[in-house]
């Protein structure tokens, strides 16, 4: 009898894992392969090989990127090199990528950059906010831009208990902002756990120097995050469950939710186009070729753009979209004026001029 039970236990725990494993591989889409859809003319970015997760444009066209992120069981091409921001001109017909030089104050050697928004002051000040994970961990860096020297001077380091495996933060205020999180778990393999038990238990949390909340949960990973052109609605990505979750913003920060988007790839950071106000989102079409990387078979890119995001029927057109043979593991796409810049978690980054 004892036998018989052991059995049956063992039988359905086998089956259980054996379920799990066939709903993984359809949440990241491993049998999907993309159908290439390119712009004449693109070019790569010299200078940036070791990643580009998130881009931030000011309306000036000046564009920050976040480059060289470590994150657990992700490829990495430059495990000894430190996170460093980047500078663009979008209005430059060639543009050229500058590395930031950082204030000495700043730890460097630890710097880890993830998730970038910038906010601008009544005086006209850059301030860019990054998420940082030195040593794994979840800060919020904020640095002072100072355009004519070129360089990020370190003002302060935010860190909370609730700011736990942030992925993206969107700046709303001095000092003030939402960011995602994108695990509950921290530990790596719990965080497989959590993937293939599809819990969810990841948030959108508010954060000001007075009041720290969770304003929106019941994500299965959020990740990107921005904020409507008319700044009433705020944007989040749930990586894992293919979809974008427009939220409506209220006087007191808190978030009401008003509708989802499904797109049927992995999603990750979202921005505006400043002209027309659609999302583009940066994609990755399977995510299964992210996770577990083999450079003959690489994961590829896909740039999604939403248009009328408000409206009953939005529209989903692809601006881009590549096998790996060009750019792999697309995590983020701007556009300024005909101009289109893709970043990705580990690789290249592509410019076009649409
Ligand atoms: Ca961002
Ligand atoms: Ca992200």
């Amino acid at each position: 009898m004892g036998k018989l039970v052991l059995l049956t236990l063992l039988g359905a725990g086998l089956a259980l894992i054996g379920e799990r494993l066939v709903a993984i591989r359809r949440r990241t889409n491993a049998s999907r392969e993309v159908e290439p859809v390119e712009p004449q003319n693109c070019h790569l970015v010299e200078g940036l090989g070791y990643g580009s997760e998130d881009i931030d444009v000011l309306p000036s066209g000046l564009a920050f990127i976040s480059s060289g992120l470590k994150y657990p069981g992700m490829v990495n091409f430059g495990p000894d090199e430190p996170g460093q921001i980047f500078l663009m001109d979008l209005n430059e017909q060639n543009p050229r990528a500058q590395v930031l030089n950082i204030s000495d104050s700043f730890d460097k050697a630890s710097f880890n950059p993830h998730g970038i928004s910038t906010f601008m002051d009544k005086d006209h000040t850059v301030y860019l906010y990054v998420v940082n994970h030195p040593n794994m961990k979840s800060t919020v860096e904020i640095f002072k831009f100072e355009e004519r020297q070129r360089s990020l001077v370190h003002l302060k380091t935010i860190q909370h208990k609730l700011l736990i495996s942030v992925n993206d933060i969107v700046v709303v205020g001095p000092e003030q902002f939402y960011a995602t999180r994108d695990h509950y778990f921290t530990n790596f393999f719990l965080t497989l756990f959590e993937m293939a038990m599809e819990l969810h238990w990841t948030y959108v949390l508010f954060y000001s120097p007075r009041e720290v909340k969770v304003v929106a949960k019941g994500f299965s990973s959020a990740n990107g995050i921005t904020i409507s052109l008319d700044k009433k609605y705020i944007y989040v990505a749930d990586i894992l469950d293919k979809n974008i979750h427009v939220l409506k913003k209220h006087d007191n920060w808190d978030l009401t939710p008003l509708k989802v988007m499904q797109l049927g790839t992995l999603v990750d950071n979202l921005t505006i186009d400043p002209d027309t106000g659609d999302i583009l989102a940066g994609c990755h079409p399977n995510a299964m070729k992210l996770l577990n990387y083999n450079p003959e078979d690489p994961p590829g890119s896909e740039v999604l753009r939403i248009h009328n995001v408000l409206s009953e029927q939005p529209s989903i057109s692809t601006e881009y979209a590549n096998n790996g043979s060009v750019l792999q593991g697309s995590s983020v796409a701007v556009v300024y004026h005909g101009k289109l810049l893709i970043g990705t978690v580990f690789h290249k980054a592509l410019h076009c001029v649409l």
